[in-house]
């Protein structure tokens, strides 16, 4: 059926100049890598094939037919028939080889004829044609036949993530980003094959998601935000389309509702969730830790059940954020109360609660997971409860962090971050005391006080969370500054042609 065979006998020989995939730029960088020195011509005859028994499958194969449109012009046929049998094939496998060891493992087998790809799982699949994007050259090669033929050297590549979380966090309620916004983040996120985004959708300056039975807290908390801008809000629909725009791209959303601090948009909204006792008014500056809600009262936890049952019913994925951070007037007992008593609500509305590392001060179930930014302490305390942790410390991770202290945007509490800084940290050493099996991955979260449109998110996450890419997913063995930033400066034509704002640090040597 697919010709393998009789076409490629027709084939002309290609003389291919010698090739060399193990020094290819891929970030992150694969698991391993074997040259075969030779190459594979993608040109307009090439077609792609997948399994058909599973349906996301195909969407895998439009997916990369789609990018390689966008990246070169050729416009290659999905599971159509070959046309005259004279094309290349680039076949998308669905392999249940115990060589791939996790549900997102790939191989990739790049022949002179065919493409092999290997996964167990569509994710695994959509994690290697990632890999693929990145082997096609910016142009074509015009001289070794009568047509442009992009040249992409051959080899093999096994391929496994070290970690099943690898994400990012954006604070849509300091200044809200616009749906296009989000989904301009999330086709990076993806390209560098991150599976988690992490949207803070509340904060003391806004209140960014539709909650029908509750409408003022669009109506009045989502109206400003920090500046003293419009702010704005996603309707339950336009969340779907951005959990949907994910999905495609096999990335998880997690819904944060930061809560009991953090929560003055919400207060100012509807009064009776206010526990501070002070007067409430719209708050469009910068400071932490003065709102609370009141963690006495069963009306808090009603109308929080409302929240979360409303948040969880359009979230496939298995999480739900409670925040938990920062709760500077929330009494301690109060505190603890609340967290035990928000878990439970979670829990019964089907969702698996994470929270900051302040969490780990209350009794919290093993199956939650503690985010760390701060406090080594509690993520090796919710470890020592069996919680699994997700590792986003301040210092080396947040985004919004200066890169030095001529940055304009960004903030610099925690500290300055250089690009190799935010590198140049091991995941699994980190923590000192936290066993390597209690951590689930990495998350580089983007707060967003000082920062209200594409251009400057791209400026403070480009480029370190491409370095966050590598670290959760590229085994201890292959991180290595030096072999890193010669592949990172090598990311500038896929940055440019996504139109992706970055900082040029001096630390990387862009040409
Ligand atoms: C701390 S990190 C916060 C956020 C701020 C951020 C600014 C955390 C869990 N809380 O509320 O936006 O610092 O860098």
């Amino acid at each position: 059926v697919l010709c393998m065979a009789a076409c490629q006998t027709e084939k002309k020989e290609i003389n291919f100049p010698k090739t060399d995939l193990a020094s290819a730029p891929l970030i992150p960088k694969p698991v391993k890598t074997i040259a075969t020195h030779t190459a594979f011509g993608l040109d307009s005859s090439t077609v792609i094939y997948t399994t058909t028994t599973d349906p996301q499958f195909e969407k895998v194969g439009k997916f990369l037919s789609e990018k390689i449109k966008g990246k070169t012009g050729l416009d290659l046929m999905v599971n159509a028939s070959p046309d005259g049998g004279t094309g290349r094939l680039i076949y998308i496998n669905q392999s249940d080889s115990t060589a791939l060891e996790t549900p997102e493992s790939y191989q990739l087998y790049i022949k002179k004829d065919s493409i092999l790809l290997n996964a167990k799982t569509a994710a695994g699949a959509f994690r290697g044609i990632q890999t693929l994007r990145q082997l096609i050259p910016e142009k074509s090669n015009d001289t070794l036949t009568d047509h442009p033929l992009w040249v992409i050297p051959s080899g093999k590549i096994m391929d496994s993530p070290k970690y099943g979380h690898r994400g990012a966090m954006l604070d849509v309620a300091r200044h809200f980003f616009t749906l296009d916004e989000v989904k301009k983040y999330m086709d990076a996120l993806a390209y560098y094959k991150f599976n988690i985004l992490h949207l803070h959708l509340s904060d003391d300056q806004g209140w960014r998601i539709e909650i029908k039975s509750w409408p003022k807290l669009t109506e009045v908390g989502g109206a400003t935000e920090v500046g003293g801008g419009e702010g704005g809000f996603y309707t339950q629909e336009e969340y779907k389309e951005l959990v949907q725009y994910a999905a495609d791209r096999h990335i998880t959303i997690i819904p944060e509702i930061d809560m009991p601090g953090h929560t003055n948009a919400a207060s100012f909204s509807y009064p009776f969730l206010n526990g501070n006792g002070k007067k409430l008014e719209a708050y469009t500056g910068t400071h932490v830790g003065f709102s609370t809600f009141d963690a006495q009262k069963d009306t808090v936890y009603a109308f929080l059940d409302d929240v979360i049952g409303e948040i969880a019913a359009i979230t496939p994925g298995p999480y739900f954020h409670i925040g938990g951070d920062e709760s500077h007037s929330t009494k301690k007992s109060d505190y603890i109360h609340f967290v035990e008593k928000v878990e439970k609500i979670v829990q019964k509305h089907g969702k698996t609660m994470i929270g900051w590392n302040e969490i780990a001060q209350a009794k919290i179930a093993p199956t939650s997971i503690a985010q760390l930014w701060n406090e080594p302490h509690n993520a090796i305390r919710a470890a020592e409860n069996g919680s699994k942790i997700i590792l986003s410390p301040a210092v080396k991770v947040y985004l919004d962090m200066q890169y030095d202290s001529l940055t304009k945007l960004g903030l610099h509490w925690a500290a300055y971050i250089p690009v190799d800084e935010s590198y140049n940290w091991n995941p699994e050493t980190y923590v000192e005391g936290l066993p390597k099996e209690s951590i689930l991955g990495v998350e580089a979260p983007l707060w967003s006080e000082t920062i209200s449109n594409s251009a400057e998110l791209e400026y403070l996450a480009f480029p370190r969370i491409i370095g966050v890419a590598e670290l959760g997913w590229s085994s201890s063995e292959n991180l290595n500054w030096d072999d890193y930033k010669v592949r990172l400066a090598q990311q500038v034509p896929y940055l440019k042609e996504m139109n992706i704002n970055f900082y040029p640090t001096k630390l990387v040597d862009w040409e």
